[in-house]
């Protein structure tokens, strides 16, 4: 591994991973190819050494270039549309790029017989009941619930075709909730502490007791390293932290930080997914990966500390953020 590909990579966990690259394995040359959609944000990849393309993995043409001008060798994609609620109001560019554009990367991958990791959630296995006792494995069927994870599942299930049928050098991970940051303020947890930070209140759907995993970003990350560098061709990894939360639990975590901060329970997302839990039992035990940044409390301290100082980022788009979510009654 030398030259690697990484799409998506100004996105949220994206760019975390060049971080983390960076300061991991700093003899590797990065090469960053995004669309720079609004969830894309060049501002993220600040202090690192890179190459860059404003590109879309859905034109093959150019992925075939850029492979063949940095000699790229591996290529780790996070490239996707990746908002929940947007797969709901338009689901179109959800089936582009998250199907067609891995189709494309699949391709490439076989005709330079290069070494792919496909970036991919938990979303793909549906939803657990509150009470049931399982989690999610690498064995759990899929049953995707919305146009996105859906999506997801698509293009999960091509890669696993192309290994099969074409043999190609892949791995797949599905991986829980991400926290930390440089997260678009369109999700749960940013959209909250920018709310408090803007004099909003937060915003919960529904009853508020969907349960997600959360796991921090850097471990996302290092597991996709792990993997990257000790996973087994062809085989698909569960990546979690052992981090069940309900919203509501997270929001009162938030709220120990702003106190006057009121909560307000909006109309619940079609389609919501109850809960989701991974058992991330075989990454553990054939790679000897362990999460380290547990420490919700910590963690939500650095998090709040962050968009108070990278307003710049996200100031900018508050207001329309929220009036778009106004308007669906969210
Ligand atoms: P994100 O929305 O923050 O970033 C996605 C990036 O992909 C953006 O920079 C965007 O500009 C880029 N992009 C979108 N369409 C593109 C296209 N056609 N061509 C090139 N670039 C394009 O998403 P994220 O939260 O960082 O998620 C990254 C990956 O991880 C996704 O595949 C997602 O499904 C997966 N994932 C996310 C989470 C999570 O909690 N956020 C959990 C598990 C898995
Ligand atoms: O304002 C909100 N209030 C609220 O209660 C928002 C934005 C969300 N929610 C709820 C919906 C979910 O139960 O919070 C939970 C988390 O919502 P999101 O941040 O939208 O994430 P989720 O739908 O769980 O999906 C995330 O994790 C899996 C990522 O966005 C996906 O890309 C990833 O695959």
């Amino acid at each position: 591994m030398k030259n690697i590909l990484v799409t998506g990579g100004a996105g949220f966990i994206g760019s975390n991973f060049c971080h983390y690259i960076h300061e991991h394995r700093p003899e590797l040359n990065l090469v960053i190819y995004d669309k720079l959609t609004y969830a894309g944000n060049i501002e993220n990849l600040q202090g690192l050494d890179y190459d860059f393309y404003h590109e879309d993995i859905c034109d093959i043409e150019t992925l075939r270039e850029v492979v063949k001008q940095h000699n790229v060798d591996t290529i780790v994609h996070f490239a996707a549309e990746s908002h929940n609620d947007n797969s709901l109001n338009g689901p179109l560019p959800f089936i582009t790029t998250n199907i067609i554009g891995t189709y494309n990367l699949l391709e490439v991958t076989r005709e330079f017989n290069l070494r792919l990791h496909h970036v991919s959630t938990d979303e793909v296995y549906g939803d657990l009941d509150l009470d049931d006792p399982s989690k999610f494995t690498e064995e759990t069927n899929y049953n995707p619930s919305s146009p996105y994870s859906a999506s997801k599942a698509s293009a999960d299930m091509l890669v696993r075709a192309w290994v099969r049928s074409f043999d190609i050098n892949v791995t797949i991970s599905n991986c829980s909730n991400n926290w930390g940051p440089r997260q678009h303020i369109e999700k749960l947890l940013p959209r909250q502490i920018t709310n408090a930070l803007t004099g909003r209140p937060f915003k919960l759907y529904g009853d508020g007791l969907n349960v997600r995993d959360w796991i921090h970003v850097d471990d996302h990350n290092s597991a996709l390293l792990t993997i990257l560098e000790k996973g087994k061709l062809g085989e698909t990894y569960l990546i979690g932290a052992n981090g069940e939360k309900t919203n509501k639990e997270m929001i009162e975590l938030i709220q120990e930080f702003f106190p006057d901060t009121p909560v307000e329970y909006v109309k619940d997302r079609a389609g919501h997914d109850r809960r989701y839990a991974i058992d991330y039992a075989k990454l553990k035990n054939e790679l000897g990966w362990e999460p380290v940044k547990t420490d919700f409390r910590k963690n939500m301290a650095e998090l709040i500390q962050w968009y108070k100082d990278n307003t710049n980022i996200w100031l900018k788009e508050k207001e329309a953020i929220e009036n778009n979510y106004k308007s669906k009654g969210q």
